[in-house]
């Protein structure tokens, strides 16, 4: 299988995000990266290529005008504040609170954040943007007939929203490589997120619409991130209503459970008959992730890339989670070789 790859994930290396109370090293950090390319090496998984550069038009499609912008000016914003750490937020528009973007930095950030974890740091904007591409030339090389790619995507994407960042995520990679399905022929793209989290950026965009399926395998809302989405009753509207596909699951889930749901899944993707299947993957479903509470172990990866390959689609895998940096390469690829291996 082949990986696209951009060396400009490096720029995004923030310093800080606000874990139980403290500024810690990012979960979400550069060396998550170095073990993936390391095992696709090692396994010889395929080739690893650059991504081409398609511009902003299909990122525009995908994400609100201003909130780009935002995103692209902030770090200088809060730069010139005089501020000695990275930026994150301390406010938000509540209920019933005023939903006006502010002037000032402070409450910019506030006003398009969905967390504050996630601090914008030097760089952050162009790595976002090298991510994106990743992802839309791993979607131009499955429209071009490849059964299966990756793309190598970092940082993630699937908890940015139309106008909103955080959970490590800027710009929703899977979303932009969809759209970009649709805009090369195909008619329908289910998008299948296996991140432990729950992909609430990606069902915000599409919520409104039949032309993306999104269906989440994730922790509970009530006692996973991000807390406020991901519910069984979260259906879709409009002409949306029955294209939005939650599948919640308790603490300690382990892979008996999580494979019913994922079949179970499969079986609606299949019956949907997309012409292109994203897979927002994530690794943090892992027994020794450490901010996740599901119990998948290695072989569980390899078990169900194969399962995903049965569903016989040109199939995109977008990097999204996983925390467990030294097993991350193991448990990534163990998918990816799982999805080979079911087609050969
Ligand atoms: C990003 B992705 C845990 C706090 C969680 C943010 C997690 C973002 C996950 N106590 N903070 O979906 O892997
Ligand atoms: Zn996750």
């Amino acid at each position: 299988m082949i990986t696209v790859h951009s060396e400009k994930h490096k720029l995004r290396n923030s310093k800080t995000e606000l874990f139980g109370g403290e500024l810690v090293e990012p979960f979400e950090r550069p060396s998550r990266v170095t073990y993936i390319m390391d095992r696709i090496t090692a396994v010889d998984l395929g080739d690893v290529i650059a991504p081409d550069d398609f511009g902003m038009e299909t990122i525009l499609q995908i994400h609100d005008n201003d909130f780009v912008e935002f995103l692209q000016s902030a770090w200088n914003e809060w730069l010139a504040m005089g501020y000695n750490g990275e930026a994150m937020t301390t406010c938000w528009p509540a209920r019933r609170m005023a939903m006006k973007c502010p002037n000032h930095i402070d409450g910019k950030l506030g006003y398009y954040a969905m967390a504050s974890e996630t601090s914008i740091s030097e760089g952050t904007w162009e790595a976002a943007y090298a991510s994106a591409q990743v992802a839309l030339t791993g979607a131009k090389l499955v429209m071009e007939g490849a059964r299966g790619i990756f793309a190598l995507c970092r940082p993630p994407g699937h908890h940015a929203a139309y106008d909103m960042y955080g959970g490590y995520c800027f710009l929703n990679n899977a979303a932009i490589a969809a759209q970009s399905f649709l805009n090369n022929g195909a008619k329908r793209v289910a998008v299948l997120d296996v991140d432990f989290h729950h992909g609430n950026g990606t069902q915000d965009i599409f919520y409104t619409r039949d032309d993306v399926l999104f269906i989440s395998l994730h922790g509970q809302p009530e006692d996973a991130f991000p807390h406020f989405l991901g519910y069984v009753d979260e259906v879709g509207e409009g002409a949306g209503k029955g294209f939005n596909i939650n599948y919640p699951m308790a603490s300690g889930t382990g892979f008996e459970e999580w494979r019913a749901a994922l079949l179970d899944a499969l079986v609606k993707v299949k019956d949907y008959q997309p012409d292109a299947l994203v897979i927002s993957l994530g690794v943090d479903t892992f027994e020794n992730d450490p901010i996740s509470f599901f119990k998948l172990v290695s072989d569980d990866f390899t078990t169900f890339g194969g399962d995903i390959a049965g569903a016989n689609l040109p199939t995109l895998f977008v990097m999204e989670g996983g925390y467990d940096i030294a097993e991350i390469g193991l448990n990534t690829v163990n998918v990816l070789q799982g999805f080979e291996a079911a087609n050969s």
